[in-house]
């Protein structure tokens, strides 16, 4: 398609639509470095849309060296690496992927639950090392039908991954920024309340400042050396310095982890321990939904582009803002 302007992809993408945005949209990336300034210097004033996702984003800085940029559209659900208030003051629309990785994100955090609660990971090694025949049985671990099972965030994801639960015969509570109005589950007041009064914490919650640290140490303490931590979110939710060391110390029972505070780094002191699961950020990684992410974040692109709206905006893109910020 056609359009006015330039569009500009930031940070790397799946490949597969990298192409497509080069080849359909002619769009190029922001160079890094030093390059990117005279990039931004010549070409500025022309970029309409950005394509970004959750691991890079826009901040207010590359907002105001794009002048005339409409809208930034996020591959992936998350979009805390965006400012995304700057984007309102400014106009300026954003968008997500909601709903198409829901399942799949979901099925990893009941993945991780059942991992981290029966060390199926652990006992994996366990055997790989050949030490079966001759320690024989590993030591027992934890039921996971019928567990105490606490939701941070009930939205969406924390939605689907209570559904699922319910059919394991979990009792589910929540914690969540209000009440959701006709959920089955039991809503609890704060998040340390939740976490003493369950088997496993599950964080569901999104991103960003009004996140950051949700789950510290006080929640933590509060899920106790019995309790199991399972994060699908950002790691920016939970104080990982704290979750070391409880878990290091034997205050925690353990730890299923799909995210962490400094991506792609991973902690060293939960390499040595064998009851954590460490997975590389894969939740939404299955060839169907990575598939259907890719789609919507086309239909956005090209809804803006055509008609100056969003599918499935976070902000909706206001064109009598622009110009007129302070
Ligand atoms: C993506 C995610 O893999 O959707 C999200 O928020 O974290 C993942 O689904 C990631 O954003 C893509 O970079």
């Amino acid at each position: 398609p056609e359009s006015a302007g330039r569009v500009l992809r930031v940070g790397p993408l799946k490949p597969s639509l990298e192409e497509t945005l080069a080849g359909d949209f002619r769009a190029e990336r922001l160079p890094d470095g030093d390059a990117r300034a005279s990039f931004l210097a010549e070409y500025g004033e022309e970029v309409t849309a950005v394509v970004t996702s959750g691991r890079t984003g826009v901040d207010a800085d590359l907002m105001a060296a794009l002048p005339n940029l409409g809208s930034i559209v996020h591959f992936g659900v998350g979009y805390d690496t965006t400012d995304v208030d700057r984007a309102a003051e400014l106009g300026i629309g954003v968008s997500n992927t909601p709903d198409v990785l829901t399942d799949c994100v979901a099925d990893t955090a009941v993945g991780l639950v059942l991992d981290t609660m029966r060390g199926f990971t652990a006992a994996d090694r366990f055997v790989r090392a050949g030490r079966w025949p001759v320690e024989g049985n590993v030591p027992l671990t934890r039921k996971v039908s019928g567990a105490r099972v606490g939701i941070l965030g009930l939205g969406r994801i924390g939605s689907a991954i209570a559904d699922r639960l319910t059919a394991f015969g979990c009792t589910i509570a929540y914690h969540n920024r209000r009440v959701v109005d006709g959920s089955p589950f039991r809503y609890v007041a704060s998040p340390a309340e939740l976490a003493a009064s369950v088997d496993v914490l599950i964080v569901a919650a999104a991103g960003g400042a009004g996140t950051r640290h949700l789950v510290d140490r006080e929640v933590l303490d509060a899920l106790g050396a019995n309790g199991f931590l399972i994060n699908v979110a950002r790691g920016s939710v939970v104080d990982e310095d704290a979750l070391v060391e409880l878990l290091q110390n034997g205050r925690l029972a353990g730890a299923g982890l799909d995210v962490f505070a400094h991506e792609p780094e991973v902690p060293a002191a939960l390499l040595e321990l064998d009851n954590v699961v460490l997975l590389p950020h894969l939740a939404s990684g299955t060839v169907e939904t990575r598939a259907a992410m890719e789609e919507l974040t086309l239909q956005n692109l090209d809804t803006y582009l055509r008609t100056g709206d969003l599918v499935t905006p976070v902000v909706a893109p206001d064109p009598t803002l622009r110009g007129k910020e302070s």
